[in-house]
């Protein structure tokens, strides 16, 4: 059963607390916000010293850290990447269903993508760049350590990319066979020319991605590679950050100042099967760990339609609200849909009710989660391939198994989810638009538009412009599979 948190205490004199609040504006106003944050410290201070229990702690509210005001435009074609993502969507999925249909039991993971499809395809159109132009002449790339389980979604983006066949795709876990397979999981020794790093043992991926940028960091700094703004880029699971592997390195990443490495913590709130948090918050106490140990942290927890709420929100109920609750409160709404969210989150604060009056059941259901938004997604990676002295961690909330509706949206079986249904087929396209012929559904096939559709042209440019797909590794030429560098 679900227990709340304590909850914060009763503002006892509301007409004192806004003389305070005001006092903060003022002062941010006319000192700027490092005057503010110098003066929030010193009180902390001496309430300490006066035996006030500590009321800062590393934790920051559960908002996003970078606020609307201070957020870039999208660079790219939201309509055009929606539509490829769409496709990437659908082709991940049909590739499990597929080889669960005519294998019974072969597994692999639909929900894990579904969670994490617009975290990747973020990076994969304006961020990973295959190498890096620099007086010197061209310099290696950027470095991307993918989650393991979410390895449909990069096999089927390389499908759309032209880098792989149907036929890789039919024999996914057939790796082994005669005709081209995919390996279950990154695996650099089965596909040598397509995965650079072996992830799926949880914690590798984390603790190798420190490794590997501190040795980048050591390369420059003995000028055996010249100095760029490369990255390391380390995809994971909220789960998987409770691995001791995950965890243990993470003082040496900041003692050494990796500013080139960005962890992007995928927090869907769900583990192999179950909450990983049920009676707490995964993202405020990864932002403490990560705080706590010097790491730049970004929190990326709403998506842009609870700006303008948060806008209305003048008494600070809202986030108190979202302070309130649980994560397994959090995964039961996403379950039980946009009336349950009304009276259970909305309804406990008549206020609360007021701000959500004009909408309806549906646009509460579909209020989307910051890792879910490509604004938001594209702001925290910009922002983090800025920041400089520190290694940066990206918590972005999801919904597991999303699009997946009654098939496993959030549920606590989705995890292992390899089937669907036509009918549950067919609501996915619909979710989605997904642009693809209705009978694809019935038939579950890999769809790839023709190669003078919009979306592959937007795909080759996005390509041409970063200098290489991803996943992608140069292997020996005796160890080369059929893949090919676009
Ligand atoms: C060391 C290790 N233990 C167990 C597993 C089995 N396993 C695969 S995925 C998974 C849960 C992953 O949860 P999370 O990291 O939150 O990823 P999500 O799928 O939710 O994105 C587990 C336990 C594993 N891959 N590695
Ligand atoms: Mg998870």
């Amino acid at each position: 059963m679900l227990r709340n948190k304590v909850e914060k205490p009763e503002d006892l004199n509301p007409v004192e607390t806004r003389e305070w609040l005001d006092a903060l504006d003022q002062v941010i106003e006319e000192g700027g916000p490092d005057r503010a944050r110098y003066l929030l410290e010193r009180l902390a201070i001496d309430a300490a010293t006066k035996g006030v229990p500590a009321a800062l702690g590393v934790t920051t509210p559960y908002l996003n850290t970078i606020p609307p005001e201070e957020e870039l435009p999208y660079p790219g074609d939201r309509d055009l990447e929606r539509r490829i993502k769409s496709l990437v969507r659908w082709n991940a999925v049909a590739m499990v269903v597929r080889a669960n249909k005519y294998d019974d039991g072969i597994g692999g993971h639909i929900s894990t993508f579904a969670s994490s499809a617009t975290l990747y395809e973020v990076g994969m159109n304006h961020f990973f760049r295959g190498s890096i132009p620099h007086e010197t002449g061209i310099q290696p790339g950027d470095l991307v350590y993918f989650q393991g389980h979410a390895s449909p979604g990069m096999y089927s983006r390389a499908f759309l990319e032209g880098r792989l066949s149907e036929e890789h795709l039919k024999n996914f876990r057939h790796e082994l066979r005669d005709t081209p397979g995919l390996s279950s999981y990154p695996h650099p020794w089965l596909m040598p020319d397509f995965w650079q790093f072996p992830t799926v043992s949880m914690g590798l991926g984390p603790i190798n991605a420190i490794y590997q940028a501190r040795f980048c960091k050591y390369l420059e700094n003995r000028g055996l590679l010249p100095k760029t703004d490369r990255k390391i880029w380390a995809f994971l699971g909220d789960g998987e950050m409770d691995e001791p592997e995950s965890r243990g390195a993470l003082q040496i990443a900041a003692n050494e100042r990796l500013d080139n490495l960005i962890f992007v913590v995928n927090c869907n709130l769900q583990r192999l099967d179950g909450p990983v948090r049920g009676n707490s918050n995964i993202i405020q106490e990864l932002e403490g760990i990560f705080r706590g140990a010097q790491w730049n942290v970004i929190k990326l927890i709403w998506g842009s339609d609870w700006d303008r709420l948060l806008a209305k929100d003048t008494t600070g109920l809202l986030i108190r609200r979202m302070h309130e609750c649980v994560d397994g409160e959090f995964q039961n709404y996403k379950v039980r849909g946009g009336a349950y969210v009304r009276s259970e989150f909305f309804g406990k604060y008549p206020e609360l009710l007021d701000l959500v009056s004009g909408m309806s059941d549906e646009q509460l259901g579909n209020m989307r989660r910051g890792g879910h938004d490509p604004l938001k997604v594209f702001n925290a990676f910009k922002r983090a391939t800025g920041n400089i002295g520190a290694p940066t961690v990206i918590l972005a909330k999801t919904v597991k198994g999303y699009g997946m509706g009654e098939a496993g949206e959030s549920r606590n079986t989705t995890h292992q989810q390899k089937k669907m249904n036509e009918q549950e087929l067919a609501k996915l396209r619909e979710r989605f638009n997904v642009p693809i012929p209705e009978e694809t559904v019935h038939t579950v096939s890999f769809y790839r538009p023709p190669d003078d559709a919009p979306e592959m042209e937007y795909l080759r440019d996005a390509i041409a412009v970063r200098r290489s797909a991803a996943p992608y590794r140069p292997a020996p030429p005796s160890r080369s599979a059929c893949l090919s560098r676009r």
